[in-house]
This record gives C-alpha cells, structure tokens and sequence, in this order.
C-alpha cells in the first residue's frame, strides 16, 4: 500500500510530496525532492535503519538532512567553489515514473526519472538522465543508472549520503574498511591506510576511494546493519560530531550521537568519466539479515 501526501514536519505541513509505504515487510517514505528516502524500517526491526533529523525545515529545493540524499553531479565542495556541495540532484524535484508491489516478496518498487533541464543546464552544462530504482523490502536496494544524452563526454563523482541510524557513536564500529587508504578531510586531506575497525571518539570525515565495497556498522545491543555496494568504488564516513552539528544547524542537540554516514559512490581519483551517449549503473543493498 501507497500513499502520497505533503510531508509533515513538527506538526507543520510543508510544500514536499513524499510517497508513504507500508507493507507485510516494512514502511518507508520517500521524498519527491531528490527522490531521497527519508525513512525505512523493516518490521522484523525495533528501530529504523535510517536516520531523519528532528530539526529539519523541509524547505523546497534545500535537502533534508537524514535518510540518503543523492550527491551528484558532484561529491564535496564544487569543483570551482561556485555552487553549492554535493552537486543538485539532491534539491531538485524527480518524476515519480512507477510505483509496483510484488506481493509474494512483499517489495514495493518505486523508480523515479531526474534529466537535465534549463535549471540544471545553468549549474551543470551537460544533458544527463538518473533513473533510480528504490525497492523497499525486508532489505532497502536502490539502483541507479547515469546516462549521458548528450553529444558530449562528462564527468561526474556521486555518492549516496546515507545516515543510519544507531544508539550511541561511541559504541559504535565500522568493519570493512582494514587496509583501505583513505583522504582525512580534517587533516589537511592527507593520505593514511586504516589498520583496524573505525571508531569514534571525535569528529570524522574520511574519503576512502578505493574500499571494498562491503560494510558493517556494528553496535552492542543491535543487530549489524550490512552495507553492500560492490559496484561503488569509494565511501566516505562521517560524524559531525557536537561542534559541526551546531554549526550545521539541522540536528537536534545531542542527536549527533545517534547517527553515522557511510556513503557509498565514485569519489576523488574514482570519478567517473562518461562518454556521449554511454550510461553506468550503481546499486547499494541495506540489511540487517
Ligand atoms: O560526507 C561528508 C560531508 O562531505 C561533510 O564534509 C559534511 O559537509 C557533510 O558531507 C554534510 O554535507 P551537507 O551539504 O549535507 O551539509
């Protein structure tokens, strides 16, 4: 079952679509703006796999922060510092092509269109089509495909922003990244190979361009969550930690402590050059099973 309605945020309704679902395996929401989940929990689980921060305007064409917001053309600061981090296809409204439900896996699949248009011309050159396929299940897949319409070859870097929800980033892990370079954003971008598990004890935020492709965020007292995206080169892990969360602005106090990102996509000396009328595909699988 499917509904679309405006979003509501601390009990005010804001100008956002978003599709509700819920079915025998989970519900979900997912906003027409960046075609970005915002929420999915399956029932098996006591708490939702990803996180929405409590403090968000839901003001049209500025991404909600939380769920797993789409970053691209570009990951990270503008190339020339003109435009805004993270490139558009987070704050534009996608078409909602199709929404299925495959009864006997109890999976509803929602497949949204972003292509260029006057607006994206102005901040991006280039004619492009993002299809993105969400399927919502017992397990959360999305699967993009970048095509190049054009007469000429592009590049781009993306990443999905995904913010998971935990219980305290302290007690918290991630498994997968042992002997992976990685970039230290807080430390003048300068290279270092991860010897071990990543944990927290302070702000972080690591590029690591070339990884595995398989990541576990592991917690005491909850099952791991299992992050799958093998065709995704690069990840990035972040926590803004006190400071950054209040200069951000969009997270309640304290509520730092209750999310991690790793986002999974094609990143630094992994961007993706693209050819006139050629198309790449990207998939990354959430679970818990
Ligand atoms: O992914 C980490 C990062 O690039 C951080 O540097 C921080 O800027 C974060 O993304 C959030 O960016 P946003 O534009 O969504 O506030």
């Amino acid at each position: 079952m499917h509904t679309i309605k405006k979003l509501e945020l601390n009990q005010q309704l804001t100008d956002l679509d978003i599709l509700e679902i819920d079915s025998p395996s989970c519900s979900a929401c997912i906003a027409l703006q960046g075609a970005q989940i915002l929420q999915y929990q399956p029932k098996h689980r006591a708490t939702p796999l990803l996180w929405l921060s409590q403090v968000n305007t839901g003001q049209l064409g500025k991404a909600l922060r939380g769920g797993i917001p789409l970053c691209f053309p570009w990951f990270g600061a503008h190339p020339q510092g003109l435009q805004p981090a993270h490139g558009f296809a987070r704050n534009q409204i996608w078409e909602l092509q199709n929404v299925s439900y495959d009864e006997a896996q109890a999976i509803h699949h929602v497949d949204f269109i972003l292509q260029d248009s006057p607006e994206t011309r102005k901040i991006w050159s280039h004619a492009f089509r993002l299809k993105l396929r969400i399927s919502c299940g017992r397990s959360l897949n999305l699967d993009l495909h970048v095509e190049n319409i054009g007469s000429q070859a592009f590049e781009f870097s993306f990443a999905w922003h995904s913010y998971f929800q935990i219980n305290q980033i302290r007690q918290t892990e991630i498994h997968g990244l042992q002997n992976a370079e990685f970039i230290d954003q807080l430390q003048n971008n300068h290279h270092f190979l991860e010897t071990d598990a990543v944990t927290f004890q302070q702000e972080m935020d690591r590029i690591y361009p070339k990884a595995s492709g398989y990541y576990q965020i592991v917690q005491a007292h909850a099952e791991p969550i299992q992050i799958a995206a093998p065709s995704c080169a690069s990840v990035v892990i972040w926590n803004p930690w006190q400071d950054k969360a209040e200069r951000l602005g969009d997270i309640a106090e304290g509520d730092w402590q209750h999310f991690v990102c790793v986002e999974c996509g094609q990143i630094a000396s992994e961007t993706v050059r693209l050819a006139a009328g050629s198309e790449v595909h990207y998939q990354l699988k959430i679970t818990d099973l």
